[in-house]
């Protein structure tokens, strides 16, 4: 039987302009009429001609409203003559895996169904992400014709009679008007995992895992916090690499993952490092987030690394990596706000170094030119050329590597690289859900400082010691491969000793604002102090000159990362 496609009537919504990372809204929003349609409509005419005869990856982190969307994009997307979706089982995956099958396979692109860290369930957080040839997310010339599109739709193509079984692994053909229309449901980590086992050295990972003569056993716990990643933890780390039911928590993906927000910090992920605090038996904890790439790392005791950390200690370990001993390493790469702790390897290695604004999307030109092989962020985020997303397992396992091929303690690794580099003190304090207009009005209140150079040379002494001005400015960002240019990424207050604050609003949010405020504190000597100690001062500077609590009302932020 012949499938029609239909051309439906609608009008656009205004705000379809995606964000750090896709568009995301409550899921109510995208259950709104012909909203998902619309902007899966206008993702497809962002591509142009190329999507007539082309294949895509589709998958999504298991939340809520997750199956709805992905029946949706089949239609569209046979309607819009698209050849082949990739969709995995279910409708799952996570997004570095999408990432990994769009390279593989050599797919035009992705659609990839996430709000990230975000909440899940009804009455939380939906999104959409389009991601390119290369793997990655849309970059800003991407996302700015789909939300052109999306301002101007009169009508979308559905076909309507075309429904897709998502549970059962096979391909499935349709004929939509005499052209043949296929969807491939494939299982969601085989081809992931078996990407794992190319890059990293699996049989000593075991060896560490299940301990040796001259090692004992290596306590794991891997916490998935009923995100996407719980099949791919339960695959690699338990039946692959031989952890047991003790060694991995929270595998079960759920559509709210659970009423928690799947986001792996010291905040949302209490119930880790208590478990770590309480039973001195493990020796590492790592936990993702609701689409698993990120990652937060522990040592025994829940001993925190910070992602700016763990990102300057990888650069620094790398050749323990079969994957890098392969393909070599080119330089490294950190947002902007992401502490410099990387660049001091950088100098070491005399590798190239690069400080790009939030968000993976601006990495990916950099890997696509073999300019960089590894980058971060402070958000928890890490990830190498591997893919063009960044990646929580992989930083899981990369980890593990370091840990196997130098025989120290996560402790001892931090300790010996801040010996080494000096530690650079970092601290990250969110303000979240507060109230659009004086969020703006305080940023503009900062470029306003930032212009008259009002701060530059002031001095602001605190006990110990007194901080001197040197730069303010809004990070811009001139991409190094295209020359396009990112305006307004955040303002920076930088000190005469490298100190820095920088103040930005949230990209990803669904509703009203949210101020990060970001503080960074350099020190040769002193590495063992507390990080809170360490940036009290700086923060108490930030406060000052941002007049935060004035435009906001909030005494405390929500989170402290
Ligand atoms: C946040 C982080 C940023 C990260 C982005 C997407 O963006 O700060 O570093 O790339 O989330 O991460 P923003 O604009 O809210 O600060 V994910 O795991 O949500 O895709
Ligand atoms: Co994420």
């Amino acid at each position: 039987m012949s499938l029609t496609v239909e051309i439906v009537k609608t009008i656009p919504y205004p705000d379809q302009k995606p964000g750090t990372s896709g568009l995301r809204k409550k899921v109510s929003v995208f259950q709104k009429e012909n909203y998902t349609e619309n902007f899966i409509q206008s993702i497809l005419d962002a591509n142009g001609e190329a999507i007539v005869g082309s294949t895509l990856v589709v998958g999504g982190d298991g939340r809520y409203f997750l199956e709805e969307a992905v029946a949706i994009i089949a239609k569209i997307a046979a309607a819009n003559k698209v050849s082949k979706l990739i969709v995995g089982q279910n409708g799952i995956f996570s997004t570095p895996a999408c990432s990994h099958i769009i390279r593989k396979y050599k797919l035009l692109g992705g659609i990839l169904l996430t709000a990230s860290h975000n909440p899940g369930g009804p009455t939380e957080d939906f999104g959409i992400k389009f991601n390119c040839s290369n793997g990655g997310p849309a970059p800003d010339a991407v996302t700015e014709e789909i939300f052109s599109l999306s301002k101007k739709i009169e009508s979308y193509k559905i076909v309507n009679g075309l429904n897709v079984s998502l549970s059962t692994i096979g391909k499935q053909s349709f004929d939509v008007q005499g052209r043949q229309f296929e969807v491939e449901i494939i299982d969601s980590v085989q081809d992931y995992l078996e990407y794992m086992q190319e890059i990293f050295d699996f049989d000593k990972l075991k060896t560490l895992i299940k301990g040796s003569k001259e090692r004992p056993s290596f306590n794991v716990l891997i916490d998935s916090m009923h995100g996407v990643t719980g099949r791919y933890v339960e695959k690699i780390f338990k039946e692959t690499l031989g952890c047991g039911e003790k060694n991995v928590t929270r595998t079960n993906t759920l559509p709210d993952f659970g009423g928690f927000h799947p986001d792996p910090n010291l905040t949302y992920c209490k119930e880790l490092v208590q478990k770590l605090q309480d039973d001195c038996a493990y020796d590492f904890g790592a936990a993702f987030d609701g689409d698993g790439d990120r990652n937060m790392l522990l040592g025994k005791k829940a001993f925190f690394i910070t992602p700016n950390d763990s990102l300057a200690i990888l650069a620094n370990n790398l050749e323990c990596i079969p994957y890098f001993k392969k393909n070599g390493v080119f330089g490294f790469a950190r947002s902007m706000p992401t502490a410099a702790a990387v660049d001091r390897v950088a100098k070491k290695l005399n590798t190239e170094n690069f400080e790009t604004p939030t968000g993976w999307k601006y990495f990916g030109n950099l890997m696509d030119a073999d300019r960089i092989s590894l980058c971060g962020e402070e958000s928890f985020g890490t990830g190498s050329n591997h893919i063009r997303e960044k990646d929580g397992i992989w930083a899981a396992l990369a980890f593990l590597s370091v840990i196997q091929h130098t025989g120290k303690s996560v402790q001892e690794l931090c300790e010996d690289h801040w010996k080494e580099f000096g530690r650079n003190y970092f601290t990250r304090y969110d303000y979240e859900n507060c109230a659009e207009a004086p969020c703006k009005d305080m940023m503009k209140h900062l470029q306003e400082l930032a212009d008259t150079k009002a701060l530059i040379g002031k001095s602001f002494p605190t006990t110990g010691q007194t901080y001197t001005v040197k730069e303010m400015d809004n990070f811009e960002y001139v991409d190094p491969i295209d020359k396009s240019v990112a305006k307004n990424q955040g303002i920076r207050i930088i000190f005469e000793c490298g100190s820095r604050i920088i103040v930005r609003l949230s990209g990803t949010g669904s509703s009203g604002a949210t101020v990060r405020l970001y503080g960074e504190n350099y020190s040769q000597n002193e590495v063992l102090k507390s990080a809170q100690d360490m940036l009290k001062p700086i923060i108490d500077i930030a406060l000052e000159v941002t007049k935060l609590k004035e435009y906001t009302g909030r005494d405390a932020p929500t989170v402290i990362t």
